[in-house]
């Protein structure tokens, strides 16, 4: 079992095309500075030599503000870049291939779709759990289920392991995912495409510290 702490509330997972034309570095720092503490470079179309490229500029950015940085995927970004995690969902690499390819060191994390990835062999060796996605959500159209409040609550009761809730978090509903159990708030658009990535962090730090006070 995995047992790298996990002590991350919000964590930003990138999309450049929802940063409305804003330097996308920018976009990360500024939501950094409003209280992002852990980062998650999601990369769907770029070329390799591009994905590693990018990954490099933002590992320099990320180490600068002591955020650890996240690969989506790409064991071989990951490894090339010296991320300090991977996360995989259930239809990439499996946890043990990618702990091959990479070495012991890196923890990963893994999307929940339904209770009963759970028991799917290795899943206990993740980081933490990506409850994916908590709403459907236009940013990723692709995904048939949805955990909604009463599903991570019952993830909640059989598994101690960090909770990261994603898909159409906001601010309007983020103190409610937090009391229902969620460790940690994964989120695109919310902070990708804000006005002011900065504010719009801090506004979701103060509804995780609202729902925490209601766990
Ligand atoms: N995985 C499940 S939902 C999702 C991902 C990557 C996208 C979440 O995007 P948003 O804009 O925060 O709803
Ligand atoms: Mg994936």
């Amino acid at each position: 079992m995995n047992q790298t702490p996990f002590p991350y509330r919000l964590y930003l997972v990138t999309d450049e095309a929802l940063c409305l034309g804003r330097d996308f570095f920018w976009v990360v720092e500024e939501a950094i500075k409003g209280g992002v503490d852990i980062v998650q470079l999601r990369e769907k179309s770029l070329s390799a030599d591009d994905f590693i490229r990018k990954a490099e500029k933002l590992k320099t950015i990320c180490d600068q503000n002591h955020v650890p940085l996240i690969i989506n995927d790409s064991v071989e970004v990951a490894k090339k870049v010296d991320a300090q995690g991977l996360h995989i969902g259930q239809e990439d690499t499996g946890i043990l291939e990618a702990r091959t390819l990479l070495g012991s060191h890196i923890p990963m994390g893994l999307s929940l779709e339904r209770m009963e990835d759970l028991k799917k062999p290795h899943s206990e060796e993740a980081w933490y759990y990506g409850v994916s996605p908590i709403y459907a959500t236009p940013t990723k159209m692709d995904t048939k289920t949805e955990w909604g409040l009463n599903g991570l609550a019952q993830l909640r009761r059989v598994t101690e392991k960090p909770l990261v809730a994603i898909g159409r978090v906001k601010t309007e509903n983020a103190a409610a995912i937090i009391s229902h159990g969620a460790d940690c708030l994964a989120v695109v658009s919310g902070i990708c495409s804000a006005p002011s990535p900065a504010h719009a962090a801090e506004a979701f730090r103060k509804k995780i510290e609202a729902g925490l006070n209601h766990q």
